[in-house]
């Protein structure tokens, strides 16, 4: 038995993807229909007098993908009947009467980093805080807007969307936030949970923000045009997903007991706890924590620290490496089988150093910063794989413990989803180091998210799909480690 189909469009750090999700026997299925590059691409190519270091989305190029996507997910199923898009948080883009003003940047642009004494100087670290309750990142969207104030763009716009809401405006021309993504942005205020206007004042944005959906409603119907263009058999929905790819992981974690955490694993880690309140103290600010929105109105609160993005970033630095020296390309598959055979490191680094933020020429930083840790230089890739990924394990245990404890609780056990799920040596050290189980999977923990809002907001399949962690736990094969004793590893 085959229920009716939806497109879920998912943009991630390195690629994107359209795939089709239904629901098959009870069970949600994803068929990936197509694959796309995404990553962060200097702004100098994209168009004139750009400052050198300048990242941006190549995003008319991922309209393109995704159009072709749409496509050929209608040539399959052309009575898919919803769309929903998810992406990373932060990133906008600003138009002006229905045209996009210039690129969309990327926020590992070093811009934002040096527009942060100026925001300072309006709003304290503390104060900020006090008003969003956000984690501080240098490339949170109020200090891309802190940067924009450079440029006469933002004046000239009338509206403000992330990129998700620009998808959907592009599939739609219906201009929403959703509320998810919003809550990343550092403009929501978590006391009133409506914007922060004198934050809103103070950078420029008033009357620019897009009225508020949550997950589950509709953005509006896919334009006419596109639906012929894509061969739509019947009327097509675009949802609003939880388009923060995070929030999205999160709703399909299989969360068991209320004593678990979860580490979103891709190119950050989204360490955390889901709670009904968010975690508004001085201890929760100092730690880092920041408290984003989930699906139903949770509280993501959570740490985003630095992912995989170390070892993707080295991989690709010695693959450049490679082919100018004609040598053959080099797999992290391979190399993370290798590191597992090493002994545990005795020299670790922290991965969430701001010196790792901005891409290129990874494994010379990660080599030095072992260095100043007082560690001998790596003398293979395996081996700062090794330190890189014990490095990871060490951060998300002891961030998995301080979610717990700051959310009030100890902590019984750990969920890793998303790519980062698959590193067994990841998954295992995380437990060791933890104490604690680490239950690992989904892979595709974001796209099932994404699917499973659409398929609950669908008029005739609501119901079967209300509890979408049961459906998760149903569809998917999780992979359980127990953590080894210290003394035994010995
Ligand atoms: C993960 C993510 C994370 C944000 C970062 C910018 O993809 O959305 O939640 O902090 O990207």
């Amino acid at each position: 038995e085959t229920g009716t189909p939806v497109a879920a469009i998912d943009l991630g750090a390195t690629s994107g993807r359209v795939m089709i999700g239904e629901l098959v026997d009870g069970k949600v299925q994803l068929t990936l229909v197509h694959r796309f590059a995404n990553g962060p691409v200097p702004l100098a190519r994209l168009q004139d007098d750009a400052p050198a270091q300048a990242l941006a989305w190549d995003i008319d190029e991922l309209w393109s993908q995704i159009r072709q996507g749409l496509k050929k997910a209608f040539e399959l199923r052309p009575d898919i009947s919803s769309i929903g898009v998810d992406s990373w948080a932060v990133d906008y883009a600003l138009l002006n009467d229905g045209q996009r003003l210039g690129q969309v940047r990327h926020y590992r642009d070093p811009r934002n980093e040096l527009a942060v004494p100026d925001l300072e100087h309006k709003f304290s670290r503390v104060e900020l805080f006090e008003r969003n309750g956000l984690q501080f990142l240098p490339f949170n969207t109020v200090y891309q807007l802190q940067a924009e104030q450079q440029d006469s763009r933002l004046e000239s716009a009338d509206q403000l969307l992330l990129v998700p809401d620009y998808v959907n405006w592009l599939l739609t021309g219906q201009a929403r936030c959703e509320w998810t993504n919003a809550s990343t942005t550092g403009l929501l205020n978590q006391r009133t949970g409506s914007w922060d206007e004198p934050l809103a004042q103070a950078l420029g944005v008033t009357g620019k923000l897009a009225q508020m959906v949550h997950p589950g409603e509709e953005v509006g119907a896919l334009r006419p045009a596109l639906a012929r263009e894509f061969g739509a058999a019947g009327s097509v929905q675009v949802v609003a997903v939880a388009s923060h790819d995070t929030a999205s992981a999160v709703a399909a974690t299989p969360l068991t007991g209320e004593k678990s955490a979860y580490i979103s694993c891709g190119t950050w880690g989204l360490v955390g706890v889901e709670l009904a309140d968010p975690v508004l103290t001085a201890q929760a600010q100092a730690a880092g924590f920041t408290n984003e929105l989930g699906l139903d109105g949770s509280v993501r609160f959570l740490k985003n620290v630095t992912g995989t993005f170390l070892l993707s970033e080295s991989v690709s630095y010695w693959n450049q490496q490679a082919e100018l020296a004609g040598q053959p390309e080099i797999h992290l598959a391979d190399l993370l089988s290798q590191a597992a055979t090493l002994p545990v490191p005795q020299v670790l680094i922290d991965p969430q150093n701001e010196q790792f933020l901005a891409p290129g020429q990874m494994p010379a930083r990660i080599s030095d910063a072992i260095a100043l840790a007082g560690g001998s230089a790596p003398e293979t890739p395996a081996e700062l794989i090794r330190v890189v990924l014990e490095s990871l394990a060490a951060s998300f245990a002891a961030q998995a413990h301080e979610a717990a404890r700051l959310g009030g609780f100890e902590l019984e056990e750990i969920h890793i989803v998303g790519g980062g799920s698959q590193g067994e040596l990841l998954c295992q050290r995380t437990a060791d180091l933890a104490r604690v189980p680490v239950i690992a999977g989904p892979v595709e923990c974001t796209a099932l998210g994404n699917v499973l809002v659409q398929l609950r907001a669908m008029p005739q399949g609501g119901e079967r799909v209300e509890d979408l962690r049961a459906m998760v736990r149903k569809s998917v094969v999780l992979r359980d480690y127990q953590p080894v004793s210290a003394l035994k590893q010995a």
